[in-house]
């Protein structure tokens, strides 16, 4: 379900940025390695009572930031509101959010194509925020090879994905140059996970 622009209604975005700001200086944005050994271009860091993690050990989650060796900053109210209130729109009344994953594309990085698989129950949705910069979003089925759509998200846009879809296939093309006013030359993406 697709809630267009739900994120600046009583301009939630200028809150919701400086409040991603203080998070981030916490536990600063940094590149990941896939377990194959490939750097991925995005930078990533979450707040929440989990985060997820990238190393050549694999995909997890962890209660402590790797980088800082302390844990992932605490999950801001105003962000689990915003997420529950989401998903109860689109009929998730359950969905207790104990993960901020924030991906912070420069022009040029992209997601390659992917499922979300490392969360324990299925049943509950991902809330995804997109900020700054537009991104070509591509979402598929639940084969890899599957016939794929291209969404285009932009500054504000709330995504639900619950359901059937949860388990889709789904990427970021590369990001377009361009200039956001609140965030300049980068887009920032929170997706809220029920992870444990
Ligand atoms: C569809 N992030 O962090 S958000 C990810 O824009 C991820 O940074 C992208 O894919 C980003 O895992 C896409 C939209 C999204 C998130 C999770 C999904 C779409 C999804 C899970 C299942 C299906
Ligand atoms: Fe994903």
């Amino acid at each position: 379900m697709m809630l267009k622009a739900y994120a600046l209604i009583e301009a939630q975005d200028h809150k919701l940025v400086s409040t991603l700001q203080n998070i981030m200086n916490q536990s600063p944005p940094r590149r990941m390695q896939t377990p194959g050994g490939r750097w991925m271009s995005a930078q990533m860091t979450n707040c929440g009572d989990l985060g997820w993690i990238t190393d050549k050990s694999g995909y997890r989650y962890t209660r402590e930031d790797p980088l800082t060796g302390k844990l992932w900053p605490s999950l801001p109210a105003s962000f689990k509101l915003l997420a529950k209130s989401a998903a109860a729109l689109a009929g998730y009344r359950q969905f207790i959010p104990d993960v901020c994953l924030i991906n912070v594309y420069q022009p040029g990085d992209k997601m390659g194509l992917h499922q979300d698989r490392d969360e324990q129950d299925f049943t509950q949705p991902i809330v995804s925020v997109s900020l700054g910069l537009p991104a070509k979003f591509q979402f598929g089925g639940t084969a890899r090879n599957d016939a794929k759509q291209q969404i285009l998200l932009s500054h504000g846009d709330v995504l639900v994905w619950g359901g059937a879809k949860r388990l889709n296939f789904h990427g970021v093309l590369p990001l377009k140059d361009g200039h956001h006013p609140l965030l300049g030359r980068k887009r920032i993406n929170l997706t809220f996970r029920q992870a444990g």
